[in-house]
């Protein structure tokens, strides 16, 4: 397909995108031109980048072409958090204007920071999202990504407002609210966790809104991993399109891969971040539609250049061609991290895994948490699942049969039995941003 008749073929294609339609050559020598500027601001101006390329021998000039990106060491999570709070900053405290951080599940925060340059790019990338999936001036947006510190919020918000669509900054929580400004405001795109989403749609369905009759037809969903069947039940129950957002705080937040109308996994926005996936046992590059775990580096990050983050996610690129015609490379859909799995028996096992057996399964809720003991030395996998209403007063022999059903079809995912205990709708703590899916009592 030639670019000009991909471009005329993309639905309401909006200027902003043209980047997303560079060709290839063009691209790649925006990507080298860029990282060499870079690897020079972060060798010049972060100690931790100048030593770790010093005890390699290299200096700047070593990269001559993108894949000399290889020559450099990775950065890791624990660089950030050793060197808390600015250590990695490139850029005197005058420059930087704003100050984002991610709590994580361990002690201190990461911080990460942004010069103006940096928050422009940041609202270009999220512009090219929200278009990327048909969202323009006129859409009336309801922005639920939690406001603050976390990046979800003023991420969305600014990308949004650039576009020229409305927004509402109504940020997460307070379920009803949602449901009330979605209706009266005449809301067509929404942004959230996609756990919060189903979240909304239990209440939508106990207050009783419908919201096929709404006008919302497209939701901005990202911030935790999330599988295709929930896509399909989200989009079944709604009537809405669901697309899938991804980010991380390191990097920029939300707005590094977005997908497109054709719902095939996120673009990358390659022309600010270079993407590499290795394996993560060796730290070997591997070739397009290998998975392995995504490494980035940013293209024009200021305030925090980040050269080859590991971001702990399990991914693959591919170089497929998308029929809304980007040249944009895609990665797959990340279900999981590889921090996120959990050992149990020897196996070795992600949330995921269990997300699509109990959404094989009628009756089953998308709400669920693994819950993990030892008993007698023993592992013990605890799967707490919600049933409708329906199933849930139903008779005990039906009850059973769905039980044994569930764990039949864990059994057969992930290899192993795990007892699984029927829960009623609601049981299962909500979350207004990311939803907490292990609770390991193990290390307790
Ligand atoms: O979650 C940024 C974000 C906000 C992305 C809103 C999308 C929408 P952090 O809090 O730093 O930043 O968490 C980043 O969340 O490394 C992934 O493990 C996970 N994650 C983010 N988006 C997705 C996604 C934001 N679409 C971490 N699918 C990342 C799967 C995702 N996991």
């Amino acid at each position: 397909m030639s670019n000009h008749q991909s471009l005329s073929s993309s639905p309401r294609f909006h200027p902003v995108s043209a980047p997303d339609f560079l060709p290839g050559e063009q691209l790649r020598s925006l990507q080298l031109h860029r990282l060499k500027s870079m690897v020079q601001l972060a060798y010049d101006h972060v100690p931790l980048f100048r030593s770790r390329m010093e005890e390699r021998s290299l200096t700047p000039a070593a990269v001559r072409t993108l894949s000399d990106i290889e020559l450099l060491p990775f950065t890791v999570k624990s660089d950030l958090r050793d060197t808390y709070p600015f250590g990695l900053f490139a850029r005197p405290m005058k420059d930087i204007v704003r100050l984002h951080a991610s709590s994580g599940t361990t002690g201190k925060p990461i911080v990460v920071a942004y010069t103006k340059n940096d928050l422009q790019v940041w609202t270009n990338v999220m512009t090219r999202s929200f278009a990327a999936c048909g969202v323009h001036e006129g859409d009336i947006v309801q922005n639920a990504y939690g406001y603050g510190l976390f990046t979800g919020g003023l991420g969305a918000h600014y990308g949004a407002e650039a576009l020229g669509a409305t927004v509402i900054p109504i940020s997460g929580g307070n379920t009803q609210r949602q449901l009330m400004v979605m209706k009266d405001f005449g809301v067509t795109a929404i942004c959230c966790t996609p756990s919060y989403f189903l979240h909304l749609l239990d209440q939508a369905a106990e207050s009783g809104v419908d919201l096929e009759k709404l006008a919302l037809r497209a939701g901005i969903f990202g911030a935790e991993p999330w599988t295709e069947s929930m896509r399909q039940r989200i989009q079944a129950l709604s009537g809405i399109k669901a697309y899938d957002i991804y980010g991380l705080s390191e990097i920029v937040g939300p707005g590094v891969a977005m997908e497109c109308h054709c719902q095939c996994g996120p673009h990358i926005f390659e022309d600010y971040f270079y993407p590499e996936i290795i394996d993560p046992q060796t730290g070997k590059v591997l070739q397009d539609e290998e998975e392995g775990e995504l490494v980035l580096t940013t293209l024009s990050k200021e305030a925090m250049p980040m050269l080859r983050y590991r971001t702990r996610d399990i991914t693959a690129l591919t170089r497929q061609q998308c029929e809304c015609g980007r040249s944009l490379r895609r990665i797959k859909r990340i279900s999981r991290r590889s921090d996120d799995m959990f050992i149990i028996r020897g196996v070795n096992v992600y949330p995921s895994q269990i997300e699509s057996a109990l959404l094989k399964v009628e009756g089953a809720l998308p709400h669920y948490q693994i819950v993990l003991s030892r008993e007698r030395d023993l592992d013990i996998m605890e799967v707490q699942v919600e049933v409708t209403p329906e199933v849930f007063s139903d008779t005990v022999g039906a009850l059973e049969r769905l039980q044994g059903q569930l764990s039949k079809s864990i059994e057969i995912t992930v290899g192993l039995h795990a007892n699984v205990r029927l829960v009623q709708p609601r049981a299962i703590q909500r979350s207004e941003g990311k939803a907490k899916r292990v609770i390991d009592q193990r290390k307790l």
